[in-house]
């Protein structure tokens, strides 16, 4: 890791005048689509802490949005893709191959769920991995049809617009979507209308009443879903509701496939979220987490299915760059030694722990309607006093509050109503409770 101090430090108003400076040059510079959290302009980072230009060290709670859980300047990562830096940046693994590419299909075909035999394909960016596994399961299944969820979220690009659930801020105006993407009830136990511990039965039931009476679940090549719903609010299916889709699509010979883009990598005390229930995926996208920062994903799964797609079928450019799979090789090797399933688990017990007593002992404690996630994927749902009604203007007060403070944090949820805090993994306990500190203060300052 770099030598970063890992103690937080406020020098200058957040931001501070460099950030504003550089600010003012990317608003002239920058398309406006493209927006950022907090206009803080990171010279430095690593372990649990963001340096930013102007000398301050903020708390990271967000880690790039679950991309750094190792660190952002992880001694193995910085290691193995420096090293791969300085052989050859690039050759097309589809032109000449390289061994990098082939050891990270075979560590995701070792740590991904089941026994069976296993096959990769490496690409860029989360998008690009869900695209490839909707391919990959039309060309085995022969069927068109693509199921997702209430409250999913799988990318920014034609297809995965489409199947992504919340309109604003990622679909409006960017239409025509593609077709064949149909949406069905997920388990949303806290908004489910007979209450949490029915949601799960019922959820189920009607996504697949629905599957088979709106779409056929003869036309329907891949149902996917999220294992722990991220963008959409940090949203746990209620028990019950993924092992019955899983076994609906195993009887319908559909392909189950589980976007662990977020969810993925130790982020949420497993290697893999779907293990929580016992899951066994038939396809599995992963990115983010993989390589400590740098751009990589991946669709794993079964080798027959895997191998549907025609030879050249599958590809791109820079899809499993040689630095990146170094990165990842670094990434999980640091997982493994550092035991960061453990620390994951650990921050879930400090934070939940810290969260319960904070709604305790607030005098509107009921603003916070909920407290979910697991391992270090962990969010308050903000709703008004007395009611379930998502408070979304809470919500953002309170990042503003933490931000202003010099501890980064993200908001999500459809509603827009939900804090979550993604720390890395290798975050410092101390780093843990100031942070939650600091979101207590928040909430006295509400
Ligand atoms: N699937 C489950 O979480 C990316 C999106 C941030 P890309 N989530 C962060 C934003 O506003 O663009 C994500 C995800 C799940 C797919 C993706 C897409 O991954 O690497 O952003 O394409």
């Amino acid at each position: 890791m770099s030598d970063i101090p890992q103690e937080r430090r406020v020098v200058t108003a957040i931001p501070g005048p460099k950030s504003v400076e550089l600010q003012a040059r990317r608003v002239a510079a920058v398309a406006a689509g493209v927006g950022s959290t907090l206009p803080v302009f990171t010279a430095r980072a690593g372990g649990g802490i963001i340096e930013d230009v102007d000398g301050n060290r903020l708390i990271d709670f967000g880690s790039g949005i679950a991309v750094t859980s190792v660190g952002a300047s992880a001694e193995a990562v910085v290691r193995r893709a420096s090293a791969q830096l300085a052989d050859f940046t690039h050759t097309c693994f589809m032109v000449t191959p390289y061994e990098g590419y082939v050891e990270v299909c075979e560590q995701l075909a070792e740590l991904t769920p089941g026994d069976h035999a296993k096959k990769s394909a490496l690409f860029n960016s989360g998008a690009e991995a869900v695209e490839n596994a909707v391919k990959i399961a039309r060309a085995y299944t022969k069927r068109t049809a693509v199921v997702v969820f209430d409250h999913g979220y799988h990318g920014r690009t034609n297809l995965t617009m489409a199947l992504t659930a919340k309109n604003m801020p990622y679909k409006q105006g960017f239409g025509p979507f593609a077709p064949e993407v149909y949406r069905v009830p997920v388990a949303y136990g806290y908004r489910w209308p007979t209450g949490a511990e029915n949601a799960g039965a019922e959820a189920s039931a009607q996504a697949i009443d629905e599957i088979t009476k709106q779409i056929g679940a003869d036309n329907v090549a891949a149902i996917i879903i999220e294992p722990v719903l991220g963008e959409g609010g940090f949203i746990e299916p209620a028990k019950g509701f993924l092992p019955a889709i899983a076994q609906f699509a195993k009887d319908n010979g559909i392909v189950f496939v589980a976007d662990e883009i977020q969810s993925g990598f130790c982020r949420t005390g497993q290697w893999f979220a779907c293990e929580d229930e016992g899951i066994v995926p038939d396809l599995i996208t992963t990115a983010k987490g993989i390589a400590g920062g740098l751009p990589l994903s991946a669709v794993t799964g079964r080798a027959e299915i895997m191998d549907a797609a025609h030879a050249g079928g599958l590809g791109g450019t820079y899809g499993g760059n040689p630095v990146a799979c170094a990165g990842a090789l670094g990434a999980i090797e640091t997982m493994r030694e550092l035991d960061l399933n453990g620390r994951a688990k650990r921050i879930e017990e400090v934070m939940k722990g810290r969260l319960a007593e904070m709604r305790s002992k607030l005098p509107n404690g009921d603003i916070i309607g909920d407290i979910r996630g697991r391992g270090a994927m962990i969010a308050i749902e903000l709703v008004k006093a007395g009611t379930k009604e998502p408070d979304a203007a809470a919500a953002g007060a309170l990042a503003k509050t933490c931000h202003g403070e010099g501890l980064l944090v993200l908001t999500c949820g459809t509603y827009g109503n939900v804090l979550r805090f993604l720390p890395p993994l290798v975050i410092g306990e101390d780093l843990l409770n100031e942070g939650l500190d600091i979101i207590e203060q928040a909430f006295a300052r509400l």
